[in-house]
């Protein structure tokens, strides 16, 4: 007999219904009488994953004769949420789906709701690199996720008596149906040991390192599929296993806990993604993870060029480009020399000009407490040769330096060794040197990347640092979270703007189209009662959906300052309270947000919008004017929930301190108005929405770092503020909560306001003020929402990762 060869699935809705039968039946033992919601949703996972099988078999076989260059994108977090309406969406399957569910009267809806969301990140940097991935695959671009396969992601967070409660996640409990095991695909990783130098007679000596203790890593593949399904790319995250699960002689000899031992040490390795963006904990098993996920990614891209290009390294540079996403993977640099040197044999000049061909590094903070350091005893007792190599490219590059004529304090700056606080080595400058492009994520933060972190490298090389702004995927942000103005924009423009964002432009002459507003405002209030039922489900609290909307969800950090926010939401209280004569207009302040597990003032900020929250909601005197809601646990789908339901964008970090944002970019998409600082990527959101249709105020980042310098105290402020006074007053002295429960809070203000929060409150009251008034005239309100969704295409993650093709990786799009 010939080979059978599988028959590829088709995309009409009765062959969908058959198949979502078959898995019901064949793959999960069920029969529609019996199944559950989870089963169902089990099966049409299932049936729309095969259809990405599909795609993702001819897209590997075309990367492979294509022979294009590859982009690997070396991220430690993956924020991607759940999938299975991402692929249907994208696979154009929406109608097929739901007809052919129907058929067995289950709602496709409500099936989406029981998918686990990858919570494998924290918060921004994670996300982005979810949204880049999606649109590599947009765009056409062979692109590799490589990261690392947490059995336990971001944690979940409950409110318990107004405080966050940290508890487990574990999406994985049902198992996975996206991802796939590749046994064969798995490397050694190697940790502590000796290095050892080999001399033989007529050869230059070698190095070789003996590791004490070596671990598996075994890939786990997601396929990542792009627009219209015409390309799917591959996420690989690497799982921890020990090489030997049971230790033999341990067990033979009655020790059968001993035996298991080294096998749960080496799994430990995966276990969990450390929960904190801010601060550096300095664990070791944080610096095995980083290095533990490079090795293996590098050691997968070097085995997959030498099998495909002749056994022949010098052309890695001209295959394959890696992005290092942040310096959380940055010592690749020092792994991939080793690959080169000590394992291939490689000449060490040539070798660190491949290196440096292949590598870029994009920062995404400026924040000194989370610029990542690693001890030098540390890190020299658990990668001994990876630190020999460091200080051999640290020796090379201080030549340099000296050579180009650099002073004794200009040379420590660019050491790789900070000498100051014990000797630590410096990730991010690692990554500086083993990089061809170094890159900011918006035009602001790249200019002060220049004068800042990187002033001394940025002199000695000048061409290095460039900016790529940060974008999002319009088709999880908008197709996918907003179906109501995704018609509604359709139906005006018809569908070109869902292959191409920027014609989405063709809705901002309708911004004075009374009908087409009309419409659009009943998007928006569709999309806001569907909050308020979420808000009343899961709290209790009736918000009513023709309230203003105002929305600050992102981490919880004192630099993104919710509270400035919550420091205004009580003075309105009060202020509402002393002048009934004024015309308030009705508010729902909305938050959520998690806070670093020992970031003891994120978590009393939470605390403060809990108390807040209580006390207000339960006040009469102000029920119909002002609300607050604190949601819990902040998540993706939380996220794509909020979005489409905000009329207020709440953007208003400390100048100089957000590297970008992109929940800006998501919420002005979605029609909200951005009220924020010239912060991140709010200043070339104001030059693209232009400054009648986005709400600045405040400090410049110049401004911050000018009074920083003067070491100014908020108290002359504050006591020429009575509404701020007032307002901090009630907060310390007890009237949402215990007195002195926030003392800490408060008197950071009266001390030096590291954060600004006195020194822009006025400007951010009276900002809010304005909002009012424009609240009121609901036709000026919805002109300008109307202007922010026509005019944030720019802001599309495919016009970040164009841009990163083209300037950095000199990578085809559209193979
Ligand atoms: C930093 C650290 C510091 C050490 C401990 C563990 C850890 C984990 C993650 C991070 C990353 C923090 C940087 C970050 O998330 N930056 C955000 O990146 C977004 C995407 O570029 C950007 O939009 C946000 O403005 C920026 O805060």
């Amino acid at each position: 007999v010939a080979a059978p060869k599988p028959t590829p699935r088709r995309n009409d809705s009765a062959s969908l219904a058959k198949e979502i039968a078959e898995k019901l039946t064949y793959a999960i033992g069920k029969d529609p009488a019996t199944a559950r919601r989870h089963d169902w949703l089990e099966a049409v996972t299932l049936a729309v994953r095969d259809r990405i099988v599909d795609h993702w078999l001819a897209s590997n076989s075309r990367n492979v004769q294509s022979g294009a260059k590859r982009v690997c994108y070396l991220s430690m977090e993956f924020l991607i949420g759940r999938l299975l309406r991402d692929a249907i969406i994208n696979l154009g399957l929406s109608e097929a789906v739901r007809d052919a569910l129907s058929a067995y009267d289950v709602d496709i809806d409500l099936l989406e709701t029981l998918e686990p969301d990858a919570a494998l990140g924290n918060g921004g940097l994670g996300r982005l690199a979810a949204c880049f991935a999606e649109s590599m695959a947009s765009v056409g671009i062979q692109g590799f996720g490589y990261g690392i396969r947490y059995v336990h992601g971001f944690f979940r967070q409950e409110i318990v008596g107004g405080e966050q409660v940290e508890l487990p996640e574990n999406w994985l409990a049902h198992g996975n149906p996206w991802e796939f095991e590749r046994r064969e695909r798995s490397f050694e990783i190697g940790f502590g040991g000796k290095v050892t130098t080999i001399e033989e007679a007529g050869k230059p000596p070698r190095q070789v390192w003996r590791p004490a203790e070596r671990i598996l890593a075994v890939a786990y593949d997601t396929p990542v599929v792009g627009w219209k399904g015409t390309r799917v790319n591959t996420l690989r995250l690497w799982s921890a296993q020990a090489l030997d699960p049971i230790l033999l002689d341990a067990f033979n000899s009655g020790d059968h806990i001993g035996a298991l031992l080294e096998a749960n040490r080496a799994q430990s390795i995966t276990q969990v993604l450390y929960p904190a963006d801010s601060h550096l904990a300095g664990q070791e098993l944080r610096l095995r993870q980083e290095f533990f996920f490079s090795s293996a990614s590098l050691q997968d891209i070097i085995r997959h060029h030498l099998k495909r290009n002749g056994g022949d390294l010098s052309t890695l540079p001209d295959k394959v480009s890696i992005q290092l996403n942040d310096t959380h993977p940055a010592v690749s640099v020092a792994e991939m020399m080793r690959l080169l040197v000590d394992v291939h044999g490689l000449g060490w000049d040539e070798s660190w000009d491949i290196t440096k061909r292949v590598f870029s590094y994009t920062n995404h903070t400026l924040l000194p407490e989370a610029l990542e350091t690693w001890p030098v005893n540390l890190f020299e007792r658990l990668l001994p040769r990876q630190m020999q190599i460091i200080y051999a490219i640290n020796a090379q590059i201080i030549r340099e330096a000296t050579q180009k004529g650099l002073d004794g304090a200009k040379v420590s700056a660019i050491s790789l060794i900070d000498e100051g606080s014990g000797r630590r080595v410096r990730m991010g400058s690692l990554a500086f040197v083993g990089s061809h492009a170094i890159n900011g994520v918006s035009a602001l933060h790249t200019e002060l990347m220049k004068k800042t972190v990187f002033n001394q490298f940025h002199e000695l090389y000048p061409e290095r640092i460039q900016n790529k702004t940060n974008g999002v995927t319009p088709r999880r942000w908008l197709l996918e979270c907003n179906p109501g103005l995704t018609d509604l924009v359709t139906e005006a423009i018809g569908p070109g703007f869902k292959d191409d964002i920027t014609k989405i432009s063709g809705i901002d002459k309708l911004a004075d189209d009374a009908g087409f507003r009309e419409k659009f405002m009943a998007v928006k209030l569709a999309n806001k009662q569907r909050l308020a039922k979420t808000i009343e489900e899961r709290l209790a609290i009736t918000v009513d959906p023709t309230a203003m909307f105002d929305v600050q969800v992102k981490r919880i950090h004192e630099y993104k300052r919710q509270f400035l926010n919550l420091v205004e939401t009580v003075a309105l209280y009060d202020q509402i309270r002393s002048h009934p004569e004024i015309a308030w207009q009705p508010r729902v302040k909305i938050f959520a947000g998690k806070a670093a597990p020992s970031y003891a003032n994120a978590k009393q900020i939470i605390h403060l919008a809990n108390d807040v929250a209580r006390v207000i909601n339960a006040d009469p005197s102000v029920q119909n004017l002002l609300k607050v809601v604190f949601l819990p646990n902040y998540n993706v789908s939380l996220a794509e929930l909020i979005m489409p339901a905000a009329d207020l964008s709440e953007q208003i970090s400390t100048a100089g301190l957000e590297a970008s944002g992109t929940g800006n970019m998501k919420f002005a998409l979605n029609g909200a108005l951005t009220i924020g600082t010239l912060d991140g990527a709010n200043v070339e959101m104001l030059e693209h929405i232009g400054e009648d249709n986005i709400f600045i105020f405040g400090l410049t980042a110049a401004e911050v770092a000018a009074r920083r310098a003067e070491g100014q105290s908020g108290r002359e402020i504050i006591d020429a503020s009575p509404i701020l006074k007032g307002a901090l007053d009630s907060i310390s002295h007890g009237v949402f909560g215990e007195p002195g429960r926030y003392n800490n809070l408060v008197d950071n203000l009266y001390g030096n306001d590291w954060w600004m929060i006195a020194a822009d409150f006025e400007a951010y009251w009276q900002t809010q003020r304005r909002l009012d008034a424009l609240w009121q005239d609901s036709d000026a309100w919805g002109t300008k929402a109307v202007r922010n969704t026509a005019r944030m295409a720019w802001f599309s993650s495919d016009r970040s990762i164009r841009e990163y093709a083209k300037d950095i990786w000199d990578a085809p799009t559209s193979v």
